[in-house]
């Protein structure tokens, strides 16, 4: 088990890409600094302001995240800090995706899961109710819960609490998983946060 990584996952479009940007920001990085690490083994670093990131790293559109993004942050707790290694993944779908490229990075994402101590699974809180779209709650999100609950270390994000559907969502994804910790987010207005960066210090 990985003991300061932090993985963050969830189906495609959730928002799990703004989010780690602007947490990241939260905790005071101005530059990011990301390591994007491929299926087949790639691996490369670059240097991105917030802005830039948000733009190149984020889309309305699925799967624009085809690996695994790596960023180390530092929290303060106390008068200590500690180092958390927050990652990005790749979408997760129900079934199986027509395309290779995507289904490795699926199954890179999966393993990874194994591995670490710290599970944020994020579901899109406007889209619960919306059956059949790529990003609203399925199947496999029940999936990541039952293999994920097991972890001290696992907490469900109900993210896009600004959108006005999302209050339901959010009543409804209460009542779907009783047993675990919801914490509602907005990634996009940074709300949540604190509350995230608590349960993050209590599990490193
Ligand atoms: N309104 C709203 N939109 C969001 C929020 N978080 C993400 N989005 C949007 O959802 C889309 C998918 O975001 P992205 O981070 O790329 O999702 P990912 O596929 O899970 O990494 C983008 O258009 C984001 O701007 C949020 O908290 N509120
Ligand atoms: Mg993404």
């Amino acid at each position: 088990m990985k003991e300061n990584e932090c993985v963050i996952i969830g189906k495609t479009n959730v928002g799990k890409t703004l989010f780690v940007i602007n947490f990241a920001e939260y905790l005071g990085c101005k530059i990011l600094k990301v390591e994007s690490v491929y299926p087949d083994g790639r691996q490369f670093e670059r240097l991105f302001s917030i802005k830039e990131a948000t733009l190149k790293l984020t889309d309305s559109n699925p799967h624009k995240t085809k690996c695994l993004h790596k960023i180390n942050v530092t929290i303060p707790v106390g008068k200590k800090k500690k180092k958390v290694l927050i990652i990005d993944s790749c979408g997760l779908i129900e079934g199986i995706h027509p395309e290779e490229e995507i289904r490795k990075a699926i199954s890179q994402t999966l393993a990874l899961v194994r591995d670490s101590k710290i599970i944020l699974h994020m579901i899109d809180a406007s889209a619960v109710e919306k059956k059949g779209t790529l990003n609203s709650l399925g199947e496999v999100d029940y999936q990541i819960a039952q293999f994920a609950q097991l972890r001290s270390g696992y907490a469900i994000l109900a993210n896009k609490m600004d959108l006005l559907e999302s209050k339901n969502g959010l009543n409804k994804l209460k009542g779907e998983f009783p047993a675990n910790y919801i914490i509602p987010i907005s990634a996009l207005y940074k709300r949540g946060f604190k509350e995230v960066k608590d349960f993050v210090v209590r599990n490193v």
